[in-house]
């Protein structure tokens, strides 16, 4: 270091560079470059000049007038590059993350929920139910480009990186702790799920006789209304206890315990298949309801179902004061979902 230069301001100018760089990056993450990959680059070119010596890095007219200044270049840039660069590969670091997790059991919607949300997917062509991932856990990423709407601040787009967790619910332990990767939940030390989705829903999938194929929405509504086994009414009911089977409040309170941190911000409760529901009630086959009932009477109607599960949700999120919402939905409707998603959006 010559003696016009004192090692604070190197390390200022070392610091000066990173900053500009980091800069950089965002600029060019915009523009679709991957900061893994410019963080690589970045520490790996200056790695290369600082053992190349000296001369090469004068000759680069980089603001460093000493062989001793080389060490805080390195500790200034290189260092903190690489440790960026190792970083966002982890999906915690990743800018603008919003983790979901759903919740419920086969057949409630899970992947109807995906679906809609986030592919293009028409509702006829969906997989009958989430084999790919075997017993396990699988997410999704979906970029997303969101206007977020605040009270006394202007509307600006965000773009947003979203993690959608997905899996085959038959036992409960699919979504379960040990199951869920690291990268989509974070670590037990820092959780970094934002939202909690619990589905349910008021008619079962059912399959077709003797096949692996399951029931399509006109076959679900001729099972519901069939005098076999009982009325509408006795069918929403049985399946609502398949529910409580699986989503109460033991498994409430595991996920909670194994997931909450304060990075989740809202929690949502759905009961699905609302079409269907306002179609049985439209056609007077719920004796319960009267036929011209609102959606909101026949949403109070589907949540009674779920009393039990409903209350200790809902007590759990007041106690913790998360935001927390329940809704009669229909899954497959894609504005409906949509519109659920970016209000989940605004809470982050
Ligand atoms: N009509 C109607 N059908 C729905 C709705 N939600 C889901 N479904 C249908 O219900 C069936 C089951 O939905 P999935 O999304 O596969 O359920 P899942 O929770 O992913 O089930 P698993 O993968 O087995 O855990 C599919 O045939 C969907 O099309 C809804 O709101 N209305
Ligand atoms: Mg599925």
């Amino acid at each position: 270091m010559n003696s016009s230069e004192s090692l604070l301001q190197v390390v200022e100018k070392a610091n000066k560079i990173f900053l500009e760089l980091s800069a950089l990056a965002s600029q060019l993450e915009k523009e679709g470059v991957n900061k893994r990959v410019f963080w690589f680059g970045c520490s790996i070119v200056l790695c290369i000049v600082l053992l190349l010596g000296t001369d090469l890095l004068l000759d680069l007219n980089l603001p460093i007038s000493s062989p001793n200044a080389l060490l805080f270049t390195f500790f200034g840039i290189a260092a903190p590059s690489l440790t960026l660069a190792f970083k966002v590969t982890n999906r915690s670091s990743i800018d603008n993350a919003y983790t979901v997790y759903l919740f419920g059991r086969g057949g409630s919607g899970k992947t109807t929920f995906i679906d809609s949300g986030f592919r293009d997917v028409e509702a006829d062509n969906r997989p009958p139910s989430t084999y790919e991932a075997g017993n396990g856990f699988e997410f999704f990423k979906f970029p997303r480009e969101v206007k977020i709407e605040k009270s006394n601040q202007e509307p600006r787009q965000e773009n947003i990186t979203v993690f959608i967790g997905d899996y085959r619910g038959q036992g409960g332990h699919e979504a379960a702790v040990d199951n869920v990767p690291t990268n989509f939940a974070g670590s037990r030390a820092k959780r970094i799920i934002n939202a909690f989705i619990f589905i349910v829903d008021i008619a079962p999938r059912g399959k077709i006789e003797d096949t692996e194929y399951y029931l399509k929405d006109d076959q679900i509504y001729d099972y519901m209304t069939a005098s076999e086994s009982g009325s509408p009414h006795e069918k929403i009911s049985r399946r609502a206890k398949e529910h409580e089977q699986y989503v109460n409040e033991f498994s409430v309170k595991a996920i909670f315990d194994a997931f909450y941190s304060s990075n989740v911000k809202s929690v949502r409760f759905l009961v699905s298949k609302a079409d269907l529901l306002q179609r049985l009630v439209s056609e007077g086959k719920i004796s319960e309801l009267p036929s011209d009932s609102s959606f909101d009477n026949i949403a109070q109607y589907a949540k009674s179902f779920f009393a039990t599960t409903f209350d200790c949700i809902e007590k759990t999120c007041s106690e913790k004061k998360i935001d927390f919402e329940w809704e009669l939905i229909s899954l497959t409707d894609r504005n409906k979902v949509s519109q659920l998603l970016i209000n989940l959006y605004q809470k982050r």
